[in-house]
Formats: C-alpha cells, sequence, structure tokens
C-alpha cells in the first residue's frame, strides 16, 4: 500500500486533489486501514505526534451523505489540533467541510491492559467532554470515494477543534450526552442544527465502536487521548473569512476562523 500512501501524502501536502482509487487500485478494508496508519507513520517521522482518534459515519445523515454506511476510525495528530478561537488557512486545504461533534477525553491513567484488550471499554476511564468540531477535507477529487478509499485518506481528517472541557465521571457520571441539542453556525446563520443522539443513538456509542475499531486495526489508543464522536450532521461546505462555531446545549460552545 506504500504507492497508496504516497499519492495521499502528496495530494494533502501539495494541496491537489486526487483520483479515488476504486477501480484502479485493488485494496480491501485491511489494505485501507495499513494504509492510514503507513500515513500516520510518516507524519510521525517529520515529528507530528498522535492525540487521539475520530469516528467517521457514526450518524444516519453522514452516512446518507456519503453513500457509506460502516463507522470508520480515522487518527488525530497535534497538528491537526487548532485552538479554540484560532485561525484555519483556507488555502492549506483542498475543499474543506466542518462538521458538529462531541469530544472525549480519556485518563491520563488508562491501565495499558485496558487499552490492550478489545473487550475492555474506555467509558469509565473517560474524564471529559465537549463542543467540538471538525474540520474534513477529503484528498480525493469531488469527496468522490469508496468505503476503503476513505478510510486510506486517514477518513478525510483535516483539522479539530475542542470547546471547556467539561468534566465527566466516567461510567458514573450524571451528565448525559445522548440528547442534546447540536447548532452550527457560519457568519451567524445556522448552517447545520440536529442533536448529539444522532451520533449512534448516544455519543458514548462512539467509544465502544473506537475500542472495538482500534483493536481490530491496530490504531494506538493511548491514556489522554481526545476521542471525536463524529458528526452529529451533514457536513458543510467551509468558505474563507468566515468564522465558524458550533454549540452543544449544556456543553458551551467552539468556534474557529478561517483566512
Ligand atoms: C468522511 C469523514 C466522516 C464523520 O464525522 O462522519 C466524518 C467524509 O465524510 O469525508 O468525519
Amino acid at each position: 500500500m506504500n504507492a497508496v500512501v504516497d499519492e495521499l501524502d502528496a495530494a494533502r501536502s501539495e494541496v491537489r486533489p486526487i483520483d479515488q482509487f476504486a477501480g484502479r487500485v485493488q485494496m480491501s478494508l485491511d489494505d485501507a486501514y495499513a494504509a492510514l496508519l503507513g500515513g500516520i507513520d510518516r507524519r510521525r517521522g517529520r515529528g507530528e505526534r498522535v492525540v487521539g482518534l475520530k469516528l467517521g459515519f457514526t450518524s444516519a445523515e453522514k452516512a446518507a451523505q456519503m453513500g457509506v454506511s460502516d463507522v470508520i476510525l480515522g487518527v488525530l495528530t497535534d497538528q491537526m489540533r487548532i485552538a479554540d478561537g484560532g485561525l484555519l488557512d483556507h488555502d492549506s486545504l483542498i475543499h474543506p467541510r466542518v462538521e458538529p461533534e462531541v469530544a472525549f477525553r480519556l485518563s491520563p491513567d488508562v491501565p495499558a491492559a485496558v487499552l490492550g484488550a478489545a473487550d475492555q471499554r474506555l467509558l469509565p476511564y473517560v474524564t471529559h467532554v465537549a463542543a467540538a468540531l471538525e474540520v474534513i477535507d477529503s484528498r480525493y477529487r469531488n469527496f468522490s470515494f469508496s468505503l476503503e478509499d476513505v478510510v486510506a485518506d486517514n477518513t478525510s481528517g483535516s483539522h479539530f477543534a475542542v470547546g471547556e472541557w467539561h468534566e465527566f465521571a466516567g461510567a458514573s457520571t450524571t451528565l448525559d450526552v445522548s440528547d442534546l441539542a447540536v447548532e452550527l453556525r457560519i457568519d451567524d446563520a445556522v448552517a447545520a442544527s440536529g442533536s448529539t443522539g444522532a451520533i449512534l443513538g448516544d455519543p458514548v456509542e462512539s467509544l465502544v465502536a473506537a475500542k472495538r475499531l482500534a483493536s481490530r486495526h491496530g490504531h494506538p489508543v493511548e491514556p489522554g487521548f481526545v476521542i471525536l464522536a463524529g458528526s452529529a450532521t451533514a457536513a458543510v461546505a467551509l468558505p474563507p473569512d468566515a468564522t465558524v462555531r458550533v454549540d452543544v446545549a449544556g456543553l458551551g460552545a467552539v468556534t474557529i476562523r478561517t483566512s
């Protein structure tokens, strides 16, 4: 899968879309995850640090928008993080879209035995939750891809921002995040709205899916990781020179600006 990793890496750094691999390269889902992790290894080799995981296609609306049905798991690095209120250079991206999400943070003390075992739950080790937004930017022309294509492309991962963290006492939390109103605004106009319930019925289910997919495909899962639960709505085109804000009722807001 080295050629796949090369093409995707060049598309991202040169800000130039490529044709999807479906129809020109034989790639199984396992191959695609190997390519995803191969791309992350290259980024690590250039000094990036892995800081978390991101789910995709956890909401029916998103899956329908992209014509795929399986939940997928990508990787977040420190270079993908934008501070709350921070600026994103629109010219560095091909055709970015933005999505409203919920982020979880794992305890810095999750035991290695829990991280390594497929059947151990992460929920008891979640210490914080926050409103989040994700910028996706498919490296494929017109955002056209098969499930294998999008997985190899780190599930369209580009950037993410997280609002103020709220304490979340793991499995014994009294903070119910299963049906919180979500709003995505671009320059004060509502661009998408919905509920966190659109994320697998309850965003905490994303933790189960993340663990399952990480165990199956070999993603790192480390103490202190951020886990993005997936979009609550369809993605919206991200314009230049804009202010983008996501509000999640009870969790507050997160904002970025684009140049
Ligand atoms: C893939 C990424 C999907 C989500 O939250 O569903 C995703 C894509 O739509 O390009 O991040």
